[in-house]
């Protein structure tokens, strides 16, 4: 890896059963595959959010289970600062070299949260400075496909309803992502089979597997965040 080079910051959201979790499994063997391989690819780490194991993890896990009830702005903070707990150790691993994969990030919070009626811009705002990913993989699948995948499962949000609302809020959120330059925005067919979809986002991250160039921005902060310029410039 030349020495200019960060680790990318690569999300990967989508639709319930579209494949997240499998995609971001597959995704992060390749990587790590072709490191061991000797190839010039930086090591790679995946992240899942929510990450339940944390204390506030644990907090949304309850929720979700409908073990516990909280205010809808309650929640949606509380998803963020899961989040915020380990923006720090995204930056680092970054700046180090490595490669970092999210399973879900800040588009499904803004997208769950609006869903239910709050305000875009309200839940937008906890967000902002977050790291910005220099690619978001967005896995779009038909309700009738995902219903082919098994029934809903118990957890709160799994229901035909929420879900609809859910892809509205998400396609609004791509398009703004595009328009405001925050990243890549890559849409994938996740109707096809595993490998089928494997490949269609390696085609998308291959150009970022041996690192990027240039700084670290905060998600939708106009100006670069101080220290956290690769570079060496705050
Ligand atoms: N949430 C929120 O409100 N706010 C936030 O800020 C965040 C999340 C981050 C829990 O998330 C809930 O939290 C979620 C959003 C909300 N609520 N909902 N719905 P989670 O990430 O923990 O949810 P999950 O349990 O992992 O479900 P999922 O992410 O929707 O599933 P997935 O990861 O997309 O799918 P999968 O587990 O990889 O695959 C599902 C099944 O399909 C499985 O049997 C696979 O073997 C099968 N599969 C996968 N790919 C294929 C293909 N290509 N063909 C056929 N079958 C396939
Ligand atoms: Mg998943």
């Amino acid at each position: 890896m030349s020495s200019s080079k960060r680790g990318a910051f690569i999300v990967i959201e989508g639709l319930d059963r579209s494949g997240k979790s499998t995609q971001a499994s597959l995704l992060h063997d390749r990587l790590q595959d072709r490191q061991d391989a000797g190839a010039t690819t930086p090591k790679v780490v995946l992240l899942k959010f929510p990450d339940r194991t944390t204390a506030i993890g644990k907090m949304i896990d309850a929720y979700l289970r409908s073990e516990s009830e909280l205010d809808d702005r309650a929640i949606h903070l509380l998803f963020s600062a899961n989040r915020w707990e380990l923006a720090s150790t995204i930056v680092a691993h970054l700046a180090q070299g490595t490669t970092v994969l999210a399973d879900r990030y800040a588009f499904s919070g803004i997208a769950f949260s609006a869903r239910k009626g709050l305000s875009y811009e309200w839940c937008r705002a906890p967000e902002v400075g977050l790291p910005a990913p220099d690619l978001t993989l967005f896995l779009n699948i038909s309700p009738d496909v995902a219903a082919a995948r098994g029934g809903y499962g118990l957890e709160r949000y799994e229901k035909e309803e929420v879900q609809k609302g859910v892809r509205r809020v998400f396609n609004k959120i791509g398009r703004a992502v595009q328009e405001e330059g925050e990243g890549k925005w890559v849409e994938i067919d996740a109707g096809k089979t595993k490998e089928e979809v494997a490949e269609e986002l390696w085609k998308a991250v291959e150009p970022l597997a041996s690192g990027v160039q240039g700084s670290i921005s905060g998600l939708w902060e106009i100006s670069l965040i101080p220290g956290r310029d690769t570079q060496g410039g705050t």
